[in-house]
């Protein structure tokens, strides 16, 4: 049973975005500066649009929060969109008065988006409205959701870190520790290979030149993890499944690895399994980190590890074909501003419900009213499995 969940609504172009975040504990920090650090993360990186320069995301927290601590209630969290004002009646709630025109609709979709199969699915005679919701703007309600628990993950040693590690078919070394995190951040594509992320960069352009847009490989380490989380009796208690629907939760990816991943496929047994080892100190652990983690869907302790993969941004400034609703009339595709890559603000958002799966699947295992309930609970499990 899911004990921590979140909601989020709003529009790309309406007043905001706004999230609920339901069954955090009592006692937790929220320090909303580190909230709005999240929110600028996910706005920065190499190959974003011009939306980035009219927005400064900042979080408005409107409930669940009192002198810096949750108090148990929904933290209800408000991410304002500055750009609205320059968008006029066209998000208007009221419909428009008698004899004025409406705003102009949109009625030709674009390959790779929402576009058709929202309209064909919601009836709509403006491709406007699912072009609203479906934009990758409401990832910020994610990430401020995500920084609220990146704080308990905290509480209890974990800690949730990305970076790059493809765009544009140009690969880097995978693995990253945490001392490699200021180098990443300080990245424009938040890639620790230097020479890679020049590539990387010199990809983007290309592409942007051809009116053309990239995808790429974004890899996550958690750190400190505790282990026996999720469970192998049910194929939803796996940790693997619950991560994996998390990270495919996110617009544009398309695919998830985990430890090795698809090249476990290709390679012996011996070669992908972790001969398991026995210290007087620490207990029970693994020689090798191949599985990510996880083992039997629970975790062993051991960081995770996991890949995600995302295509190519679907608008293009050098449009493919597309067809005009109504008239059935062939045309080139729309162009509606876009980024010519996101794969850098990706990563924050993947961190994000990375760390709101695993928040969840810890509260679920250990329980807890409050932050340090948790915090003792995984402190007791730790102890019982180094003394087995
Ligand atoms: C985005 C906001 C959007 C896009 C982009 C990501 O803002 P606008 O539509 O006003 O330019 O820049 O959205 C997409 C790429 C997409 O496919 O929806 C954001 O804040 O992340």
């Amino acid at each position: 049973m899911s004990r921590l969940r979140y909601l989020t609504a709003g529009e790309s172009h309406g007043p905001g975005l706004t999230a609920i975040l339901d069954g955090c504990p009592a006692g937790l920090r929220v320090d909303v500066s580190a909230i709005d650090a999240e929110l600028g993360r996910r706005q920065s990186g190499y190959g974003r649009g011009e939306r980035q320069s009219i927005e400064q995301d900042r979080v408005r927290v409107l409930g669940g929060v009192r002198h810096g601590r949750t108090t148990g209630a929904p933290l209800a969290l408000f991410v304002p969109n500055r750009d609205a004002a320059n968008w006029g009646d066209v998000l208007a709630v009221e419909a428009p008065s008698a004899g004025v025109p409406g705003p102009e609709r949109v009625d030709v979709p674009r390959p790779g988006h929402a576009d058709l199969g929202g309209a064909l699915l919601y009836e709509l005679d403006d491709i406007r409205d699912v072009i609203e919701r479906a934009s990758a703007r409401e990832t910020a309600a994610k990430v401020a959701c995500g920084a609220v628990v990146k704080a308990l993950l905290s509480e209890i040693g974990a800690r949730v870190v990305s970076h790059v590690v493809a765009i544009g078919g140009v690969e880097a070394t995978r693995g990253m520790s945490l001392d490699d995190v200021d180098r990443v951040e300080a990245s424009p594509v938040r890639c620790r290979d230097q020479g890679a992320g020049r590539r990387m960069i010199a990809a983007i352009d290309a592409a942007a030149e051809a009116g053309d847009t990239v995808g790429g490989v974004v890899e996550m380490l958690v750190f400190g993890y505790p282990p026996g989380v999720g469970s192998y009796v049910q194929g939803d208690l796996r940790l693997r499944s619950r991560l994996a629907r998390a990270v495919l939760s996110v617009p544009a990816i398309v695919g998830v690895e985990f430890g090795v991943g698809f090249e476990a496929a290709a390679r012996p047994g011996s070669q992908v399994h972790d001969p398991i080892v026995h210290d007087a100190d620490e207990g029970y652990g693994r020689q090798s980190n191949r599985a990510g983690g996880i083992e039997g869907g629970i975790s062993t302790g051991a960081p995770i590890v996991l890949r995600a993969a995302m295509k190519p941004i679907s608008t293009l400034r050098e449009p493919l074909g597309s067809v005009e609703m109504g008239t059935h009339r062939p045309v080139a595709s729309r162009f509606e501003r876009s980024d010519v890559c996101a794969v850098p603000a990706a990563g924050i958002v993947l961190e994000a419900v990375v760390a709101l799966e695993l928040a969840d699947a810890a509260l679920e295992r250990f329980g807890g009213a409050t932050a340090g309930d948790l915090a003792a609970a995984v402190e007791a499990y730790r102890r019982r499995i180094r003394e087995r």
